[in-house]
């Protein structure tokens, strides 16, 4: 197929097409996980939409931590990061995990320590922007975070975590107060790449969620969750990741790809099944056959935005609608 090398990746803003135009370049030069990590990479140092990389979703203590995986099916081999502290090139870290070690995945400060061990160096992670948002949510009155299974305090000093006010809660799950995909809120980037070998790699590179518990990860760095890919086909995801995680929803896809769905039918079932579960849920996969066929889908956002690149460079922009609860 002419098309081949192809790409697919998650969102639509200038840094995401950005990541989408130099993965399927680098791809061509230098095979799938190359084109994966180049473009991952691409939206780390472009900070897309705030949402991968340094400079975006602060956790309660103000600090930007990264989640990345990278997934090459030729041999299932995987690398992860998971809260890795004060590096900002998660990507390229999580292939070090994949190249470097018989690991799968590293987390937080270990992390941190392995990325140092293989030649990254330590970088500040907040910006004037991250700073800004930490000292208005800090100060507003009682701005409740849905984080957390508790109600604001009834005193109005919020204050910083209270276990016991999280056990006596009664499991109100946080999700159900509402968890929105926002521009600059959580927007990670998820990229299938089939390469001139017609094998495919997936991956995925975020900053996680705005206000988060400190040491909270999401599903982008965990294999199934954020992506998975095979010979019959990848897929990655973006959204709710600690409702996603739950779901495997890349794995599903894929796994129905290799059932013989076509990816459209694939990542609509891998949604709609988060969705019988949690309405509110906001989400979106994307996922591609060994056809070079892509399929999308998208749960409660009004639309979702995403990138196909081809081999001729060309890389198709396109707006989907979204599935809602029945
Ligand atoms: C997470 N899935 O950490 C990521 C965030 C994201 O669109 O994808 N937002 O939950």
């Amino acid at each position: 197929d002419d098309n081949i090398p192809m790409v697919i990746s998650t969102w639509d803003s200038d840094g995401f097409i950005k990541a989408t135009k130099n993965a399927i370049a680098s791809t061509l030069v230098g095979g799938r996980m190359y084109g994966l990590v180049e473009g991952l990479s691409t939206c780390e140092a472009l900070q897309c939409d705030t949402t991968v990389g340094f400079g975006g979703s602060p956790d309660e203590n103000g600090e930007t931590c990264l989640d990345s995986m990278v997934f090459d099916a030729e041999g299932m081999r995987v690398g992860a990061v998971a809260n890795l502290h004060r590096i900002r090139d998660a990507a390229k870290v999580a292939w070090g995990v994949m190249n470097y070690t018989k690991h799968t995945l590293l987390v937080g400060e270990s992390a941190t320590q392995f990325a140092k061990s293989i030649g990254f160096k330590e970088q500040e992670m907040s910006t004037n922007e991250t700073k800004g948002w930490i000292e208005s949510w800090k100060s507003s009155k009682c701005q409740p975070n849905f984080w957390k299974n508790v109600s604001p305090d009834p005193s109005g000093s919020c204050g910083p975590y209270q276990p016991n006010a999280l056990l006596s809660s009664g499991g109100r799950f946080s999700n159900q107060v509402g968890f929105h995909v926002e521009k600059n809120n959580h927007d990670t980037i998820g990229m299938v790449v089939y390469d001139l070998d017609n094998k495919f790699s997936a991956g995925t590179s975020s900053n996680g969620a705005r206000f988060k518990i400190p040491g909270r990860v999401g599903d982008s760095p965990i294999p199934g969750a954020g992506a998975y890919a095979n010979s019959y086909g990848g897929c990655a995801a973006t959204g709710d990741g600690d409702v996603m995680m739950r779901f495997l929803p890349s794995y599903y896809t894929v796994l129905q790809m290799e059932l013989g769905a076509k990816p459209s039918k694939a990542t609509h079932k891998a949604i709609k099944r988060i969705l019988d579960a949690y309405p509110k849920f906001s989400g979106a996969i994307v996922a591609m056959n060994s056809r070079g066929q892509t399929g999308v889908a998208c749960a409660n956002m009004k639309t979702f935005g995403y990138n196909i690149a081809y081999r001729n460079g060309t890389v198709v922009t396109t707006k989907t609608g979204c599935l809602t609860p029945k």
